[in-house]
């Protein structure tokens, strides 16, 4: 067997105290939580915030004069502060709050959409991205008049690059491409596409939902237009997220949602917006949530989140290896650069069962085709058993994944 590197400065047993959840048992063995790209867990410090919040804080924000109200209302902007300071957004204001991924795309497809793209115009979305980075795309150009066009992937799971730069023109209004694959794993080469995409005049946008909580981002390196996650996959509640955009498109860009908190002046004849970001947070936002987020990054800061990349990604190479000396297992996604994503098939073996049977041994893997259909009809399989990673993971939990899929293969023999 290839010896596969450990990392030395990441106490993995440390690290797993914080994660209350980690420590329990689940159908009487010690649970293995292998689904983090479709939401990770959350670290006491994240559930303590949200518990402040709800004990001492709760109230409607950017509203109220009295002490809760402004208290709940300096702790929500004070998240939208490190969510900046997280992603290196140039201001504040460019950091929307979301629902999540979803709603990040939905926005902007709808209100860049309705704006700028037209009869004949063109939108780029790559063959690897997730659902909710493809359909919002798909109804505005139904509404538009306007065309999807598709960069194509090889084998390995890695797009075309040449591809890209030939379906690039100047009908194009968008290129939408995700950063990690979450079907896959792949890590697409986001910062050159971005150039590419500049340098005939079209803005990108990124859905980084299985990016951000792997690794570190600089959306000024980066040079995203558009760039959006979800805080339930990078240790905050659910019902957090956000949407970055240059302020440059922003300003430009209508309402997505109407209603309150989010006007400068209301009369029956003429309505007038407020600035960002308030113009794109209409309603009563997930305070708690967005409180949350705010102490999820907190704790990403206090973590060496460097040598947690790194530990994620040896654990990935340790899981590859092992799940590939496994005879029958087919791997799904073998690009040269990944982040966290561990696809498999077994022969005649449906990635459900896989899934059920792993279950009884406390394993908790995604069976299903991860809301990514194209990747499944390109690798002509109706789903995948999928293993992702997280920094509190560790390689006897890579272990007992792989003993389980050994057995789930004597099972079924
Ligand atoms: N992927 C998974 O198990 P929401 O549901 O809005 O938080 O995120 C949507 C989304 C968008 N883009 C990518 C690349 C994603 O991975 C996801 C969510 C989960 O893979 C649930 S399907």
């Amino acid at each position: 067997m290839k010896a596969v590197k450990t990392v030395s400065n990441w106490d993995v047993e440390k690290v797993r105290k914080d994660f209350p959840v980690l420590s329990q048992t689940v159908n009487g063995q010690p649970l293995v939580y292998l689904d983090n790209s479709a939401s990770s867990q959350v670290p006491q410090l994240v559930i303590d915030r949200g518990a402040k919040y709800l004990r001492e804080e709760h109230s409607n924000i950017h509203r109220g004069v009295h002490y809760l109200s402004q208290h709940a209302t300096t702790a929500y902007e004070a998240a939208r502060e490190k969510v900046k300071r997280f992603i290196n957004a140039k201001e504040a204001k460019e950091c929307i709050f979301v629902r999540g991924c979803t709603e990040g795309v939905n926005l902007v497809a709808n209100s860049y959409g309705r704006k700028f793209i037209g009869e004949g115009d063109e939108i780029i979305v790559s063959q690897m991205e997730h659902h909710s980075n493809i359909i919002p795309w798909q109804q505005i150009a139904e509404e538009r008049g306007a065309k999807i066009r598709m960069i194509p992937m090889n084998c390995r799971g890695e797009l075309i690059i040449d591809e890209y730069e030939n379906l690039l023109n100047e009908r194009t209004k968008m290129v939408a491409v995700s950063h990690v694959s979450n079907s896959l794993g792949t890590i697409n080469p986001i910062k050159e596409m971005i150039a590419t995409a500049h340098k005939f005049g079209v803005p990108f946008f990124v859905d980084a939902a299985q990016s951000v909580p792997h690794f570190p981002v600089d959306v000024q390196d980066l040079d995203a237009d558009f760039f959006t996650f979800s805080g339930h996959k990078m240790f905050a509640p659910t019902g957090s997220g956000v949407l970055y955009g240059k302020r440059e498109w922003l300003d430009k860009m209508p309402p997505y949602q109407t209603g309150g908190g989010m006007i400068r002046n209301v009369s029956f004849e003429k309505t007038t917006f407020a600035p960002i970001p308030d113009k794109f947070e209409a309603g009563t936002p997930s305070i708690a949530a967005g409180i949350g987020l705010g102490a999820a990054i907190d704790y990403l800061n206090s973590i060496d989140f460097e040598a947690a990349a790194a530990h994620e990604h040896a654990l990935l190479e340790y899981a590859t290896q092992r799940l590939s000396d496994i005879e029958g297992v087919k791997i799904i996604g073998t690009a040269a650069n990944k982040a966290s994503v561990l696809s498999f098939t077994i022969e005649n073996i449906h990635p459900h069962d896989i899934g059920t049977i792993l279950d009884q041994s406390g394993i908790a893997i995604r069976a299903g085709h991860h809301c990514a259909q194209p990747v499944m009809q390109f690798f002509d399989v109706p789903a995948t058993a999928r293993a992702s990673f997280a920094f509190y993971n560790t390689r006897e939990e890579v272990d007992k994944l792989a003993d389980a899929v050994q057995k789930v293969i004597e099972v079924f023999a």
